[in-house]
């Protein structure tokens, strides 16, 4: 596995000397964040960032993300434009060394929790998930702002966007969703990059907004919709694993060997309250089987990016939650420490 770890470039205020001092660490996971959804990044910001990190002896392999613009996922005639445009930052990042874009099909919401400081018996906070909270979210009431999110995905106009998915079911966004592929897949492959989607998360509809990467047989499927290696997934274990009947394990195992996990987004959660809440990395954390996880990773010979995903808050640190340093940090430790034992026992 080649080890990497969030930064959220110029403006976030963990060093990249930091980064680096945890052990094993090769690649920042970034991106150019200011530039409006559906537009090329210019060439000198991709450097900038590859600058900046390589000053600090990483690597910059992984973009996470390059935000679809919705027109694309409405089917819009104007997502020729933006999928241009796409087709422009695939080849830009890959003139700059990019491997692995990791991206996302979910409409209008990215990730969605209803706590971002939900205090632990230990007094550390994280972020969670409770469905009677949920009902109480209104999306629309203009009071909902979750600052976890990428903002590129928050500026749009909610009410106009509900609107336009009203006239979008499943099928409708797997129809938008191979149309786009087959679009960008060609390039990826001529230029070398692994495309990555990100599991819908939680991996269920919210608000009666359509959602299709949550499962083994809709993996399967996406996977076929462009059966090439370079239409990748990157296997998040958080967003996948919320759903308890998706086997990670074996899915793990099963994606891996046909070669199509170019990232892994690894953390633990904890069922609770018919959702759930974001733990420690650790096995005994929570409810998922990391050390199996691992071990079908390592069974299989990975070779693609790995990175810790969400931390907790610990030690009195301030910083936008699930991305502070120190249990990120010990998550990257605990996972290399798996990794190492099951590689020396192999
Ligand atoms: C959450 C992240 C997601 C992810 C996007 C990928 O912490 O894993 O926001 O970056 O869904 O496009």
């Amino acid at each position: 596995m080649k080890l990497s770890f969030r930064w959220y470039g110029a403006n976030d205020n963990i060093k990249l000397d930091y980064i680096k001092q945890i052990p094993n660490m090769y690649s920042v996971v970034t991106a150019v964040y200011d530039i409006p959804v559906g537009e090329v990044w210019p060439m000198e910001r991709i450097l900038t960032l590859k600058h900046q990190a390589e000053s600090a002896n990483l690597k910059m392999e992984v973009i996470e993300s390059v935000p679809v613009h919705e027109d694309i996922k409405l089917g819009y005639p104007s997502r020729d434009k933006y999928i241009s445009a796409y087709i422009e930052n695939i080849k830009n990042l890959a003139k700059a060394g990019v491997k692995c874009i990791c991206y996302n099909f979910m409409p209008v919401f990215d990730w969605t929790r209803t706590e971002l400081y939900k205090e632990g018996k230990d007094k550390s906070t994280s972020l969670a998930y409770y469905p009677e909270q949920l009902k109480n979210i209104k999306p629309l009431s203009g009071e909902f702002n979750l600052p976890g999110w990428d903002a590129s995905y928050a500026k749009e106009d909610l009410k106009k966007l509900f609107e336009s998915y009203s006239q979008i079911n499943n099928e409708k966004l797997w129809e938008n969703l191979k149309y786009f592929l087959e679009a960008i897949i060609p390039t990826a492959k001529s230029v070398g990059i692994n495309m990555a989607i990100h599991p819908d998360d939680p991996p269920w509809p919210i608000f009666g907004l359509p959602r299709i990467i949550t499962n083994e047989a809709n993996l399967d499927r996406f996977l076929k919709l462009v059966d090439c290696p370079n239409n990748g997934l990157t296997f998040c274990t958080g967003s996948l694993g919320a759903d308890k009947s998706n086997d990670l394990v074996s899915m793990v195992d099963k994606y891996v060997k046909q070669g199509r996990i170019h990232f892994m987004h690894v953390r633990n959660i904890r069922y609770a309250q018919g959702g759930f809440e974001e733990s420690a990395h650790d096995e005994s954390a929570g409810s998922l089987n990391i050390i199996g996880i691992m071990k079908a990773l390592s069974d299989n010979g990975f070779d693609g990016y790995l990175r810790p995903d969400h931390g907790r808050m610990i030690w009195g640190e301030k910083g936008k939650p699930g991305y502070g340093l120190y249990d990120r940090a010990l998550g990257a430790s605990y996972l290399n420490g798996v990794w190492e034992t099951l590689k020396k026992l192999k």
